[in-house]
């Protein structure tokens, strides 16, 4: 039988595949190598230079998790932005608060909108809310121009290699933190618990040292390394402030226990942040 599949190798000792139905669209962008595959079980699926970024079957998880508790954790967010996040997934669930009047996507790449948008219908197409608002520019110097101010940042990147590397840094969490409004929240991509505790670590030490209340958490994300992947909570305000608001209708992968549940961290990682931790 003749079978397709693409296979991730994040590291030289692991790799995954999602058996491939058919390949949509493959191309070089100007920034990167731009796969859309339509995979069996999982469906449609984007892949950014050799690196699963979402799936139809189990971005929930991803989108949801990173986009609400750093929102109900603010309570009434105005306006947000979205560092990267140009397939459009953290814009919808942004745009369930309906206290938010304007959401940015800063993505560098449009071609990950156009694709995105093409492709994935399941998203109800957000880009059609007025409130939605695309700049197509380097996050770093966007937010370096500092004109805007935002309740919530979002920070929805690919995995830190190459350009990304730098949304990673403490240079650009600095950044972030400029363009926060008090009682204002950030949640980010922050990698996985069993490859990236290093990473993670580092990240977390920073951090510590510009909010009060940074905190670890992590979603269940069957497509990603390892099964999953894990946010830095990154405010002045506790995230527990969350679990009292009322949540936005229709979620596939969040609800008041998984919230809770998210930052309770596997013993053999809590050891190693245990120094770290404040709320958790
Ligand atoms: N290791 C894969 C991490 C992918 C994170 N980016 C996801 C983008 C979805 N909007």
């Amino acid at each position: 039988m003749n079978e397709i599949w693409f296979s991730e190798q994040l590291h030289p000792y692991y790799r995954k595949s999602l058996r491939v139905k058919q390949v949509l669209v493959d191309e070089q962008t100007p920034f990167q190598h731009l796969l859309l595959l339509d995979t069996e079980f999982f469906g449609k699926t984007l892949v950014l230079d050799g690196i699963i970024q979402l799936t139809e079957r189990d971005n929930a998880g991803y989108h949801e998790m990173i986009t609400h508790i750093p929102m109900l954790a603010h309570g009434s967010p105005r306006r947000v932005l979205i560092v990267g996040g140009g397939d459009g997934g953290s814009l919808q669930q942004v745009l369930k608060h309906p206290s938010v009047e304007e959401a940015i996507v800063c993505e560098l790449d449009r071609r990950v909108v156009e694709v995105s948008r093409e492709h994935f219908t399941a998203f109800g197409d957000p880009w059609a809310d007025p409130r939605a608002r695309l700049v197509v520019q380097d996050a770093f110097a966007f937010l370096e121009s500092g004109k805007e101010k935002f309740d919530v940042i979002i920070s929805d990147t690919t995995d830190p290699i190459g350009m990304a590397e730098r949304l990673f840094s403490e240079e650009f969490y600095r950044l972030m933190l400029q363009a926060l409004n008090p009682g204002g929240a950030i949640a980010t991509q922050c990698e996985q618990m069993f490859f990236d505790a290093a990473l993670i670590r580092e990240i977390f030490t920073f951090v510590k040292g510009l909010v009060e209340h940074p905190a670890y958490y992590h979603a269940l994300i069957p497509t990603y390394p390892g099964g999953g992947i894990g946010f830095m909570y990154v405010s002045n305000t506790p995230w527990t402030a969350g679990l009292s608001r009322t949540y936005p209708e229709g979620l596939n992968y969040m609800n008041p226990k998984v919230h809770q549940a998210a930052f309770a961290l596997p013993e053999f990682f809590r050891r190693q942040l245990a120094d770290l931790l404040v709320d958790q």
